[in-house]
């Protein structure tokens, strides 16, 4: 069985934007059943966790002796076991691999400077100077991004990990209403949306961080 770690209560209050609803997602997808451990903070930073992750943050997962940390390394594994999220083809996976290393390498670092910039450093005298020339950084990733995959319905052929890894990524941008600067973009994000796996993941992570009232 496998089992995953996730946030006791998520500071998003159900967005689905921990990192965790990426690893629900590609568990969805390939139709495997998982356990959640949820942890608080304060668990996140003791022994037990640490052994897991040792920067302590989640999520983690485990499968029989396998423990692994770090989404990505998490999603590929999934990816890599079960069917569903790889094409068969030994190029077409290698290129979907890259994209979820440019998902994760290229897209998402200037998408937490924004974060960083708007929530952690959004009080400092200079934050209001900077806010824009991180936008900036961002829109020179999603211009090219988005020429790419153009009138393309994913990135490379069949929906993969590496759609489901740039999703995960574009989708920490909608409150800052950069995505809407580029409907293709926006278009595939709501694409893979409703896709019923994504929906799956993001009503379990929903049930825990925003129950329904009563
Ligand atoms: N590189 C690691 C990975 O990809 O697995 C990064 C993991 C990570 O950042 N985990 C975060 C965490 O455990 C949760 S997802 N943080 C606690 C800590 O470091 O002490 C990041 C996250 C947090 C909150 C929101 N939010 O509220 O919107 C979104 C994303």
């Amino acid at each position: 069985m496998i089992t995953i770690t996730a946030f006791e209560k998520s500071p998003d209050g159900g967005k689905g934007l921990a990192r965790d609803t990426r690893v629900r997602w590609a568990l969805e997808e390939t139709r495997q059943p998982y356990d959640v451990r949820l942890v608080s903070f304060k668990a996140m930073k003791e022994p037990a966790h640490l052994a897991l992750n040792p920067f302590g943050q989640i999520p983690t997962y485990e499968e029989g002796d396998l423990a692994l940390f770090e989404t990505g390394a998490i999603v590929l594994h999934i990816a890599g076991r079960y069917a569903g999220l790889l094409p068969r083809d030994a190029n077409a996976r290698a290129r979907a691999t890259s994209w979820m290393f440019a998902a994760l390498n290229t897209i998402e670092p200037p998408i937490l400077e924004l974060f960083t910039a708007r929530v952690l450093e959004g009080d400092k005298p200079w934050a209001a100077d900077r806010l824009p020339l991180v936008k900036d950084r961002i829109r020179n990733r999603l211009v090219p991004l988005s020429a790419r995959l153009g009138e393309r319905e994913w990135l490379d052929g069949a929906f993969s990990a590496g759609d489901l890894m740039m999703v995960s990524v574009l989708l920490r941008l909608r409150a800052s209403g950069l995505l809407d600067e580029f409907p293709t973009l926006a278009a595939y994000v709501a694409r893979a949306e409703a896709r019923p796996a994504y929906q799956r993941a993001f009503a379990a992570q929903l049930a825990i961080n925003a129950p329904p009232a009563g």
